[in-house]
């Protein structure tokens, strides 16, 4: 039996460092939802469960993934571990850990040495919700549905606005 979990016809995997980061993380798989782009989550660690994390990527692939997002904190290397792994586009989402207010998290996702890229997001939650905002945009290329529904997000938040300055 698979040790992580799995959604028919996921097209974004989610994948965090630890179970302490879903708090931001759910902002970024309620922003998917409402988007209508079926996605599975799961905490898999790139040091605790790297093992884990390989056969994860490589099956997710086989299903069909179409890009990963990965957030962790402090030393954050899962982002660049899963990029390693994969030739579909990698979200980095720094998560803030235990100290520094995640910048280190952001410097460690950010700073890939040339070859591998991670595209990196904002630190918590504004990045959360902005890579799948970006996961969006991405799988929109292919899916007027997805470019419909991202367009409709974009006139809702601006109503918002709006109302808040009559
Ligand atoms: C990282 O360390 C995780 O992504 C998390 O942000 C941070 C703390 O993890 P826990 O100690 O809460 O499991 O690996």
């Amino acid at each position: 039996m698979a040790d992580y979990t799995t959604v028919d016809g996921a097209m974004v995997g989610v994948i965090m460092g630890s179970a302490s980061d879903w708090p931001a993380m759910r902002e970024a798989s309620e922003t998917l939802d409402e988007l209508g782009i079926a996605h599975e989550c799961n905490a898999i660690s790139a040091h605790r469960h790297h093992e884990r994390l390989s056969r994860y990527v490589a099956e997710a692939e086989q299903r069909g993934m179409k890009l990963f997002i990965c957030a962790a904190g402090g030393a954050a290397h899962l982002a660049g571990v899963v990029a390693a792994l994969t030739d579909r586009p990698v979200l980095g989402c720094p998560m803030k850990a235990w100290s520094l207010e995640g910048l280190d998290s952001l410097l460690s996702t950010v700073q890939m040495p040339k070859g591998i890229p991670v595209a990196t997001f904002a630190i918590g939650v504004p990045g959360a919700v902005n890579a799948a905002l970006f996961a969006g945009y991405i799988l929109a290329l292919g899916d007027d549905a997805i470019r419909d529904r991202l367009r409709a997000f974009r006139q809702r938040q601006s109503a918002v606005i709006q109302s808040l300055g009559d």
